[in-house]
């Protein structure tokens, strides 16, 4: 007959000795397992007769209470010490930097942002965006436009001409957006409420000009569209897009071959301190050009004159994010270096809009 004691002194010792969870475990499955030397015991019960069993039946049910109570207090001890071995083991420095997740670390452009910003503020008056390519012909770029013959805006020294084609046609870089309202207005039937932000090129690089640069245009075509509604547009726009809650503006008579009248407008501003501050002071800035659409740009696009009328305007969207932005430079706009990006560009979810705010 098994030795009780001898047994229990065993696997008290073989508890006491198991140095991690697995160890223990095996010392659990040969003695409580289904082969286990303790069930193995308990097994033998059955076979007992009834004073037998009335004898050895605790003695045995004891053995396997203490074991397993054994087995239970070990385990939480050695939970424990793997815990605070862990924990002595991994540190964490709460001084070092937070560090991005990568779909943060990205910067959006502050053309692209000023991009979204202007759309944001001319659709919530009911405009919608155009497009068109960054390669155009001569007619959509200057003649539709009422450029005359020999106009200087044509010669070579503004304009970037692309080799003749197999036709003798000279295409070119388009010199602003104003070929995008020609193919608006010959594709669509008035009414006409349209912005046109883009590329464009001229040969011009110096510190406040580069080859390609942007702009931004607006046009509206309708029966009464007046200057009324221009000088209410532009002053809007301003408002918004400087967000400020008033500002003055000056419209100085102008000259552009495709508007009659024309004028180019300067907001007050104050510029003391080397900042830039919209809606207060005694300074002038000028940040557009625009008027009437010229009765012959209407009827080189087929709108009847008499019937219809319109205005546009046309600003430089880089300078515009210069002046709202506090960016001295134009240059590095275009140089791709990503500290430059890093201070100056915008978090990928600051979307502009007039609900949420334009700059969060
Ligand atoms: C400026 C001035 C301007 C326009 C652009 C325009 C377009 C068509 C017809 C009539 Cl199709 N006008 N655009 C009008 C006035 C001024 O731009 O200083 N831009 C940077």
């Amino acid at each position: 007959m098994t030795d009780l004691n001898q047994l229990e002194r065993d696997l008290l010792s073989q508890v006491d000795a198991a140095g991690d969870e697995a160890a223990l475990e095996s010392v659990r499955v040969s003695a409580l397992g289904k082969k286990g030397s303790v069930s193995e015991l308990l097994k033998t019960l059955g076979a007992m007769t009834p004073e037998e069993r009335k004898e050895r039946g605790p003695l045995i049910n004891g053995l396997r209470d203490k074991v397993q109570g054994a087995i239970a207090a070990k385990k939480e001890t050695l939970a424990e010490a793997a815990l605070s071995a862990r924990l002595s083991a991994e540190r964490i420095d709460v001084t070092l930097p937070v560090q991005e997740a990568p779909e943060s670390r990205g910067r959006i452009h502050p053309i692209s942002q000023v991009i979204e910003e202007l759309t944001a503020i001319f659709a919530d008056m009911g405009f919608s965006v155009a497009e068109g390519p960054d390669i155009e012909t001569d007619y959509l770029n200057f003649t539709a436009l009422n450029f005359p013959v020999g106009h200087p805006a044509r010669e070579m020294h503004d304009t970037f001409f692309l080799a003749p084609d197999e036709k003798g046609e000279r295409k070119l870089l388009r010199t602003h957006t104003s070929p995008v309202q020609v193919r608006t207005m010959t594709s669509k039937a008035p009414p006409i409420r349209v912005i046109i932000p883009g590329r464009t090129y001229r040969h011009d690089s110096d510190q406040t000009h580069t080859p390609m640069f942007h702009q931004v245009e607006g046009l509206v075509i309708d029966k009464q569209a007046n200057i009324a509604h221009l000088k209410w547009i532009l002053e809007e726009f301003c408002k918004a897009f400087f967000e400020v809650d008033q500002v003055k503006m000056r419209f100085r008579p102008s000259f552009f071959p495709f508007t009659e009248p024309s004028a180019e407008v300067d907001i007050q501003c104050s510029r003391k301190g080397g900042e830039i501050r919209f809606g207060e002071g005694t300074d002038w800035l000028e940040i557009l050009g625009c008027g009437m659409v010229h009765p012959n740009v209407l009827r080189n696009c087929g709108i009847d004159p008499d019937e219809y009328q319109g205005f546009a305007w046309g600003m430089g969207i880089d300078r515009i994010a210069m002046l709202k932005y506090g960016m001295p430079d134009l240059r590095p706009f275009f140089e791709a270096d990503v500290r430059w990006l890093n201070h100056y560009g915008f978090r990928p979810l600051d979307i502009p809009s007039l609900v949420g705010g334009l700059t969060a």
